[in-house]
């Protein structure tokens, strides 16, 4: 391909090797207004869309395949707009947006296989996007109408997870069964820079790393958790941490979703040759507030959001697609009326969801018939009852 520059070969080794040394990494160092300096990462697509090889993550793709992750990228930030705006018209209790991660997301989706399973937080609609689970599903569980998910087995997507870290453990104990079970398939688990403080993700690594186990730690450090700062909450950088647990990491340029897609592949291949887990620290940005319940202007810049804005992934992978002439005026409009299309149809079905049996709420709480559940259960069909009472 024309006009790509090269970085140098590592001489580290590749996560593949299964070393515990420190990964390779791509690039120089660059310094950002009003922002700490920002550690090298690996990248192959720069903020202005040029394309770079890194020796240890070849990737080629056809103009389709490129062109399909800028459409992913912009239906989801499209299916992103809806959320806030159906929240803020008292739709949805609850908004969390993907505004800024929308490459980690795709990038490291379109990684996986339909075989490998996936634990999201409450902020992988990306994730979810590329595992085939309708928005519409994710509209209903913020608008609290189907008791927090979907059928996880349905598209080998767990529900999301709002107790911060807990879904590691979880991933790892099913990465642990597909390994007894003799599966080829790789299990990954999402979790936000915050939830690196948690013991919950610590103890997945532990366990992760004693069972060799086929799983991909893929951190998404967005900067903050919710008005903590980075700053505060590790003193060295976070994928370096998996050194001291005793398998690779590696950090990766967030916005840039080849990059992101490259070294996602490279992982889970890493685990699925049974090679054990491996750490991607996405380095990325939340462009919006933590949930609709926040407001970012109480703790940070705009200053610092406006530099964000100036490695925007879509105008990044869309700057690469012009450069290199591999997408036209027709693409990106088709793109855009899709997105429309989308999002009337994603309005509709969600002001459409009907509103749940109230006693449904206990169906799933245990597997088998628990005492108090069913008091509870009681309790409430009692109280229920008193209104159809008063109504008659
Ligand atoms: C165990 C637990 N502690 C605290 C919270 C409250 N809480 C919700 S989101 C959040 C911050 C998470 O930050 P991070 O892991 O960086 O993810 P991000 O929201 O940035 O994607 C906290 C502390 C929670 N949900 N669960
Ligand atoms: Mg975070």
């Amino acid at each position: 391909m024309t006009g790509r520059r090269a970085v140098e070969k590592s001489t580290t080794p590749t996560p593949a090797s299964g070393s515990t040394k420190r990964a390779p990494q791509g690039r120089r160092t660059r310094r950002t207004a009003g922002l700490e300096e920002e550690p090298e990462f690996i990248q192959l697509l720069t903020p202005t869309g040029e394309r770079i090889d890194h020796p240890d993550y070849p990737l080629e793709l056809s103009d389709e395949e490129a062109r399909s992750l800028y459409r992913d990228m912009v239906l989801v930030r499209r299916v992103d707009a809806e959320g806030t705006a159906l929240q803020r018209q008292g739709e949805l209790g609850l908004w969390a947006s993907l505004l800024g991660q929308e490459a980690a997301q795709i990038g490291s989706g379109r990684a996986l296989r339909a075989d490998d399973f996936a634990f999201p937080t409450y902020r992988e609609h990306g994730v979810a996007w590329c595992k085939g689970v309708s928005p519409v599903n994710l509209l209903g569980m913020f608008r609290g109408v189907n008791n927090g998910g979907w059928d996880p087995f349905e598209n080998n997507f767990n529900l999301y997870t709002i107790v911060i870290g807990s879904q590691t453990l979880h991933a790892v104990g099913y990465a642990m069964g597909v390994q007894r079970d003799g599966g080829d398939s790789a299990v990954i688990a999402y979790f936000g820079d915050g939830a690196s403080s948690q013991g919950d993700v610590l103890e997945a690594f532990v366990f992760g790393a004693s069972y060799n186990a086929p799983v991909v730690f893929f951190c998404q450090n967005n900067q903050w958790a919710i008005s903590e700062p980075t700053s505060r909450q590790f003193r060295v950088p976070l994928y370096k941490r998996a050194a001291g647990f005793g398998f690779p990491g590696v950090r990766v340029d967030g916005n840039d979703v080849f990059a992101c897609l490259a070294v996602t592949r490279a992982a889970l291949e890493h685990a699925r040759s049974g090679q054990g887990p491996m750490l991607i620290e996405a380095f990325t940005y939340r462009m919006g507030a933590h949930t609709t319940s926040d407001d970012p202007t109480r703790y940070r810049s705009s200053d610092e959001v406006e530099s964000w804005r100036a490695k925007d992934p879509i105008v990044r992978l869309r700057a690469y697609l012009d450069r290199e002439g591999r997408a036209d005026d027709v693409f990106y409009k088709s793109v855009d009326d899709e997105a429309d299309r989308l999002a009337a149809e994603i309005r509709s079905g969600c002001l459409a969801l009907p509103d749940p049996d109230p006693l449904s709420m206990f169906e799933h709480s245990y597997a088998d018939e628990h005492a108090q559940v069913t008091e509870e259960r009681a309790f409430l069909a009692e109280y229920l009852a008193g209104f159809s009472e008063e109504l008659s």
